[in-house]
């Protein structure tokens, strides 16, 4: 089996609204992202995914594209893009996409023509079906709250958006669909693409029927989850647009599912998989507890290596799970998957080491590699995320006071990554010279990626080092095509793996709890990265057969000796 192209690849998501603003209007933009590709090489990045840059009406910030074919006049022009992917190709990198084809914007012109003429062939892109005993033809409630049927104006139907009522979803068992979807595709592979990130796929499944359930809220809805987890046939799908889009182009493709189905990873990854490979989730659905989002559990070590290592371990010897600390959908890392007393920008390398060193294809976020942090807002109208809004109206509904309300979307907010880049200590962090389209987080004057780029200790000169290491001549295959096997895997506070490929080996270990830790090595190890900036100690006990880690100290050691 040869290896794929992209098997040693890192990927560095932009979420282009919030990365760099040129023209000073306060949304970030095509040239600004233009003008940070030095900084993106510097850090070891090879492909750039740029959240939905589409013409859109952003009510889902993009993720509702109103045309598949043209780039929004916010972030700039198609001869910008072509430019940013002429230049990322001079720099060694390339260019992802994001793919929305769940659903699209209702002000798309299919919809637009749905909607004009509802028994017209148009109306077959969507799912639009009779309403039921006077309401909706059935109990879903979509993800962003509220029934998931909306009513198709001057008829008695009803159309299906999973998301938005502004993101009507697409009817992937209509051919003639899935032919414009897989034309559009492969337009942007033409162009030269390396690409797509797919969103929500999992989605496009139904039940034809669409059969209702059991309520599962004081809304009286349930939610639209339980029909696509009973629906079966994605597998087909996807796999015509493997063989007809992303196949012929040799393209990378990172799928965003969750809660797979027994069996199925097998189908989703690997050397005929139907993604180059699908993003591992498992660590953060930790952070639902029983009532999902509105029960957050805090951070439990155990548990969250525990799955990070399920992960690890369920995943196929001819596939890569894509290991993620966190992206625009999610609260930063930093603040999540670290205990209280780890924080800080120590606990951001020690985590930073412990995910980027995992078999699989690493992914980082903006801002990730400066340790940026959640930014709760004062009050539920700065946020700007619908889903943030829809959160707080079901938790009143739900019979919570609004202190509450809000402290739920603080700690659960999607805005709490989309804040600003934070690029200098200037006025606007150097992302802009306007008016910010949404608030910086206060901690800007003193973290952002200048003063970062000078301080020999900052987050971003550690993450360049370790990403460095990841990419070595002398390591780099180890970690892109080495075995993963964990280490003292019930150890109260390490978190530590062996990484073997052709009798090489590497251990990383990284020391999670507050105490000092010391263990006995089953053989000589060598420093190769410690995360702290001070390695005497760890030198002097490697030099008597231990390892030895102050709490929040991540360490990378070659084990020669050790066959792979
Ligand atoms: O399907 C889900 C749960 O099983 C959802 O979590 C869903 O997969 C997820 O919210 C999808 O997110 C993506 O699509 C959304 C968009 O708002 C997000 O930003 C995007 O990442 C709708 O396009």
């Amino acid at each position: 089996m040869s290896k794929p192209w992209w098997q040693d690849k890192l990927v560095y998501q932009i979420y282009p609204k919030s990365f760099c603003d040129a023209n000073g209007d306060g949304v970030g933009d095509l040239a600004g992202v233009l003008s940070k590709l030095d900084y993106l090489k510097q850090l070891g990045v090879d492909l750039v995914w740029l959240s939905p840059i589409y013409r859109s009406p952003f009510v889902d910030q993009g993720y509702d594209v109103a045309d598949y074919y043209a780039i929004d006049p916010a972030f700039g022009s198609m001869e910008q893009f072509d430019q940013l992917l002429a230049e990322t190709r001079r720099r060694g990198m390339g260019v992802v996409m994001d793919l929305v084809v769940n659903h699209c914007s209702d002000q798309h012109v299919w919809f637009q023509k749905a909607l004009a003429d509802p028994t017209g062939p148009y109306a077959d892109y969507f799912y639009f079906r009779p309403g039921k005993e006077g309401g909706p033809p059935s109990n879903y409630r979509a993800y962003f709250g509220g029934s998931a049927w909306e009513p198709v104006p001057g008829t008695d139907l009803y159309y299906l958006h999973s998301f938005a009522k502004q993101q009507p979803d697409l009817n992937w068992y209509n051919p003639a669909l899935r032919e414009e979807i897989f034309r559009m595709v492969n337009w942007w592979l033409d162009k030269g693409l390396a690409g797509f990130r797919v969103d929500a796929i999992i989605n496009i499944q139904k039940q034809l029927d669409f059969p209702d359930y059991p309520a599962d809220g004081p809304d009286g809805l349930a939610s639209i989850w339980r029909m696509v987890q009973d629906a079966e046939g994605i597998e087909a799908f996807l796999g015509e647009l493997r063989d007809r889009c992303f196949a012929p182009h040799d393209a990378f493709t990172v799928g965003e599912v969750f809660n797979l189905k027994d069996g199925q990873l097998r189908q989703f990854v690997g050397e005929h998989g139907l993604f180059s490979t699908i993003f591992d989730f498992a660590p953060h659905m930790l952070a639902s507890g029983p009532n999902g989002w509105q029960t957050p559990e805090e951070f439990k070590f155990a548990a969250w290596r525990g799955a990070v290592f399920a992960g690890q371990a369920a995943c196929p010897a001819d596939g890569l799970l894509g290991t993620i600390i966190e992206n625009h959908d999610e609260p930063r890392g930093s603040c999540r998957f670290l205990p209280a007393h780890a924080q800080n920008d120590a606990g951001a390398k020690m985590l930073g080491t412990a995910s980027l060193l995992l078999r699989g294809i690493p992914f980082l976020y903006q801002g990730q590699e400066l340790g940026m942090r959640n930014c709760p807002m004062d009050s539920i109208e700065e946020y700007d995320d619908l889903e943030t809004h829809a959160r707080y109206d079901a938790a009143l509904l739900e019979g919570k006071t609004p202190a509450e309300a809000l402290a739920l979307c603080q700690a659960t907010s999607r805005d709490n990554a989309r804040t600003p880049m934070q690029w200098n200590g200037g006025p606007g962090a150097g992302f802009t010279t306007g008016r910010p389209w949404m608030r910086l987080n206060p901690d800007y004057p003193t973290r952002n990626a200048a003063a970062q780029q000078t301080d020999e200790n900052s987050v971003l000169r550690y993450y360049q080092r370790l990403i460095a290491l990841r990419k070595s001549g002398e390591w780099g295959e180890v970690f892109s095509e080495g075995s993963f096997a964990p280490v003292w895997d019930t150890h109260p506070s390490l978190f530590a793996y062996r990484r073997a490929f052709a009798g090489r080996a590497v251990l990383v270990a990284a020391n999670f709890g507050a105490q000092p830790v010391e263990q006995p090595l089953e053989t000589p190890a060598r420093l190769l990265l410690e995360s702290t900036g001070s390695p005497a100690p760890l030198a002097a006990a490697l030099a008597k057969g231990q390892l030895a880690l102050a709490p929040c100290q991540a360490a990378v050691l070659a084990e020669e000796t050790l066959q792979g």
